[in-house]
């Protein structure tokens, strides 16, 4: 039977090592629609509950420069227009989310691009119907979380957790 102690004290310590793979982090937006809708408290439930760490959040009205950066891989498709003028309707909420696999669990908890491809349970699957009014954005890999985090955030605009000078009081 495992007592909970390791060698080197207690094996949740907030003071044990952290896995660099523990630190994965994702950009998670909550789109205008997401936001008119009031499901902004709704999807940071879900990334808290999973068990992700909230590591910087904002609430910003992106402007078609940044978008057009943002969505850089898509301006050949047809609906990129469409898309940017979507995306700069009203306010967003950015934010990084950390922890093992934030990337491809964030993408699973989204669902499909497409709402209708999207399995009830989902973040899409259960609050839309249709891809151009999809509500929120998650990164599609670890290369593109980088690029997106660094657009929307400032590095002085993510928290630090380790190394820490007070523990977690749980
Ligand atoms: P993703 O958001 O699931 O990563 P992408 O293919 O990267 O999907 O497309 C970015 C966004 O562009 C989608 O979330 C959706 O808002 C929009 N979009 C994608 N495909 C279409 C389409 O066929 N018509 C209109 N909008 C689309
Ligand atoms: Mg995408």
């Amino acid at each position: 039977m495992g007592s909970g102690l390791s060698a080197a004290g207690p094996v949740s310590s907030p003071f044990s090592p952290i896995m660099a793979d523990q630190k994965e982090r994702t950009f998670i937006a909550i789109k205008p629609d997401g936001v008119q809708r009031g499901l902004i408290g709704e999807i940071i439930k879900r990334f808290e509950q999973k068990g992700f760490k909230l590591v910087a959040m904002k609430m910003v009205h992106p402007c078609q420069d940044l978008l057009q950066q943002h969505y850089a891989d898509l301006k050949e498709k047809p609906f990129f227009p469409s898309l940017i003028e979507y995306m700069s309707s009203g306010p967003v909420v950015a934010m990084v989310w950390e922890g093992k696999g934030a990337v491809k669990t964030g993408r699973v908890m989204l669902g499909e691009t497409d709402p209708a491809n999207s399995k009830p349970g989902t973040i899409r699957g259960d609050f839309c119907i249709v891809v151009d009014r999809n509500i929120i954005h998650g990164s599609d890999s670890v290369e593109s979380a980088k690029k997106e985090i660094s657009l929307w955030f400032k590095d002085d605009e993510l928290v630090l957790y380790t190394p820490c000078a007070h523990a977690w009081l749980y």
